[in-house]
């Protein structure tokens, strides 16, 4: 999605600052696209079949975009928090950074015609997906020109028209609907893949498994993603699963551990799971992934983990200097270059802030609509169910 929002400034890298950016100076660096190896962090684990290569094929253009729509994600998510301590936010809200990894990755591997589904932690999703930074900062300070119409707010972000069904606050809940979009994808024959998004704390779930197993009787293109951040609100994994290799929970289905803060290893990963659910059905992949930030804006996400762990987190897997470590390897682009597209993107989500303030609010007439079916009515009670507050048609 983000080459799409280059500016022509950043179109052209100034890229003659070494032997190799020299060679590939003809072209810039965001249209190149000639092919470059490089090798996953760790191998796969693969339980039930026989995992991935290590090798990923990519190029300076994806290189390139993967860095750019990671910074603008986390510059996003960080802008979120400070709109949130400004009050300008209100209700829940979940924030992504640590993972971004996911969800660029997994773009990378499929087309806008495969759905994606997940729950609350949805703001990436929504932008990787082609969501607008206008559309998200709207939503999330419930104005009107937000993605649904500010009337869902951080929870709620979906983008029907490229697979995007939500956006869902009930822990679980989206995976058996997940597994329902495989199901209208295999009865109408279009060969494409759903994947659906939950935490380790959902993995825990009996309707995970009852989906699981219907979707496997039925050969679903079902892709189930585990996001193991290690923590359900403050409970760690191990507190919560007797077994945490959530890539081995599925027993009979397969299943693959993938190093989640690693873009091409979610790259790779994905691609073998939408050729395996197309041929065979149901497969997991659990991403190792890690939430920076606490659970929800009211968890400071420092007591049940040490400051440490984080900050070695950050230090030694951090998606964004992975790639940005990549970059300067293979000489694609200079330190200075990447702190510039950095800068940009900053301009670009403090831009996107100011227009969302100029939105109104949804007007009070939108109080009752897309809440229930039309036609049928409704009426709504005082919280002692005796006085009627209002009768709609
Ligand atoms: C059915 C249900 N139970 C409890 C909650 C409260 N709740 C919200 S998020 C959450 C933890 C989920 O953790 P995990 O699945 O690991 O996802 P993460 O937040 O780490 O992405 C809980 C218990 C809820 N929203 N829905
Ligand atoms: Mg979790």
């Amino acid at each position: 999605m983000a080459l799409s929002r280059l500016s022509s400034s950043s179109r052209r890298l100034d890229l003659l600052t070494s032997p190799l950016a020299a060679a590939l100076a003809r072209r810039p660096i965001s249209t190149d696209t000639t092919p470059i190896t490089v090798e996953t962090s760790v191998p796969f684990s693969a339980h039930k079949c026989e995992g991935p290569s290590r090798s990923v094929e990519t190029t300076p253009q994806e290189l390139i975009s993967f860095f750019r729509d990671m910074a603008l994600m986390r510059r996003m998510e960080i802008a979120a928090d400070s709109l949130y301590k400004a009050k300008l936010i209100r209700g829940f809200c979940h924030l992504y950074d640590g993972q971004e990894a996911v969800a660029v990755g997994m773009e990378a591997a499929i087309t806008k015609k495969d759905c994606i589904i997940t729950a609350y932690r949805d703001h990436c999703i929504f932008l990787e997906r082609g969501g607008t930074l206008l559309e998200v900062f709207a939503e999330l300070m419930g104005r009107r020109a937000g993605c649904s119409k500010g009337k869902g707010g951080s929870m709620h972000f979906y983008k029907k028209d490229s697979g995007f069904y939500g956006g869902h606050g009930i822990v679980g809940a989206q995976v058996p609907l997940g597994c329902g979009l495989a199901f209208a994808q295999k009865y109408s024959k279009d060969e494409n893949v759903t994947f659906t998004l939950y935490g380790d704390g959902a993995a825990n779930q009996g309707q995970l498994f009852e989906a699981l197993n219907i979707s496997c009787l039925l050969e679903l293109p079902a892709i189930l993603v585990c996001e193991n951040n290690h923590y359900g609100m403050g409970t760690a994994e191990w507190r919560a699963a007797k077994s945490p290799a959530y890539y081995k929970r599925g027993d009979y289905a397969p299943g693959l551990k993938v190093d989640g803060m690693d873009a091409f290893a979610v790259k790779q990963a994905c691609k073998f799971a939408k050729e395996h659910a197309l041929k065979n059905g149901p497969i997991i992949l659990e991403m190792d992934t890690y939430r920076y930030h606490g659970h929800s804006m009211s968890d400071p996400g420092s007591t049940y983990r040490t400051r440490d762990e984080i900050s070695g987190v950050r230090q030694e897997r951090d998606p964004i200097e992975r790639i940005r470590k990549l970059i300067l390897g293979l000489d694609l682009a200079t330190e200075k270059e990447l702190k510039d597209m950095e800068k940009e993107v900053r301009k670009e989500v403090d831009e996107a802030i100011a227009q969302a303030k100029e939105s109104p609010n949804p007007d009070p007439s939108e109080l009752f609509t897309n809440v229930y079916a039309k036609g049928y009515g409704v009426e709504a009670f005082g919280a002692d169910r005796k006085e009627v507050r209002a009768a709609l048609p």
